[in-house]
């Protein structure tokens, strides 16, 4: 058993019940730990003033470049990057509800390139779990709230599910970080429990060091 916090990073689709997921991991981890031992985090964070700039222009209240987006997505994390590390290696657990993953996804489905949108996310710590919630994009439109925002239409989010897919295909690959594929269109009860099971199967697995992220994508190019 490894003595430093797992990093658990949970992804998916609008609607997919990502945030519902990561809440109910997050509960069923400090009560087993103790609440010290497990932190919740999310991304966006739109309390920072980056996070501010990514909320405006989300809600379609200001205009950006797609690379400028990007990259303040990006600048968002590593904002946090330090001390995501620090409370590892202190051996607290971390449960995130979106990571480079999104990053990738929602970027690339604009038109932007693979490696041009994950360069700027290289060298950020790796999460040892990815839990990539599938669902599809007609299934989530029924969810409620589905279309307040500006990635919210259904065109885009196929095309951010593929993305996804890709990077989970790349993932398998790689080895690099474990990524497990979970039906978010079923039942929530049913859902809760593949989630769980995948936590099980990776707490305290993890390496003494936490890996930094995508290294292997730089020395390619
Ligand atoms: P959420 O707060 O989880 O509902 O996410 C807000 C929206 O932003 C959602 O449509 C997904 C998108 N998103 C999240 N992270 C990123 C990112 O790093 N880059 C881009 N382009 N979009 C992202």
């Amino acid at each position: 058993m490894s003595a430093r916090g797992t990093f658990i990073v949970i992804e998916g689709l609008d609607r997919s019940g990502k945030s519902t997921q990561a809440g109910i991991i997050h509960k069923k981890l400090a009560e087993r730990f103790g609440d010290q031992r497990v932190k919740l985090i999310k991304f966006p964070d739109r309390t920072t003033p980056i996070g501010k700039m990514i909320d405006s222009y989300l809600r379609s209240q200001s205009d950006l470049d797609d690379q400028a987006i990007h990259l303040l997505f990006s600048a968002n994390r590593w904002e946090v990057a330090s001390s995501i590390l620090s409370d590892l290696q202190n051996g607290i657990t971390i449960v995130c509800d979106r990571y480079v993953y999104s990053g990738v996804a929602f970027s690339a489905s604009k038109g932007l390139s693979f490696d041009w949108c994950v360069a700027p996310d290289v060298g950020l710590p790796s999460p040892d779990v990815v839990l990539f919630l599938d669902i599809s994009p007609e299934a989530a439109k029924l969810r409620g709230g589905y279309g307040e925002e500006r990635y919210e239409k259904e065109e885009m989010q196929r095309r951010v599910r593929e993305n996804f897919k890709q990077l989970g295909k790349e993932q398998k690959t790689t080895k690099e970080e474990s990524w497990v594929e979970i039906d978010a269109g079923k039942g929530l009860a049913s859902v809760t429990e593949d989630v769980w099971t995948a936590v099980e199967k990776v707490m305290g697995q993890q390496a003494e060091d936490v890996q930094k992220l995508w290294m292997h994508r730089l020395k390619q190019s």
